[in-house]
């Protein structure tokens, strides 16, 4: 079973940045796939809900120094 989720990403000012937010949540357990876009200023997550859940998703890019959210 896998879930999508779409994020608005809050902070990211460069490349670097969603490469690194991008890199730190496909390390993440239960994420399949996870693709971050600067310059829409999103995030796109494939995961298994039973392992990891989306407050998990953005603690994980808050730790980072960026916030993020659902995307309504
Ligand atoms: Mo470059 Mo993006 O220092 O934070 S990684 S602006």
């Amino acid at each position: 079973l896998t879930e999508k989720v779409d994020l608005d990403v809050f902070g990211m000012t460069c490349a670097a940045c969603s490469s690194r937010i991008e890199k730190v949540l496909n390390k993440q357990e239960g994420v399949s796939e996870a693709s971050v876009n600067l310059t829409t200023e999103s995030a796109s997550v494939e995961y298994n809900p039973s392992m990891v859940d989306v407050q998990n998703l953005i603690d994980r890019i808050q730790k980072l120094g960026y916030d993020a959210k659902t995307k309504v």
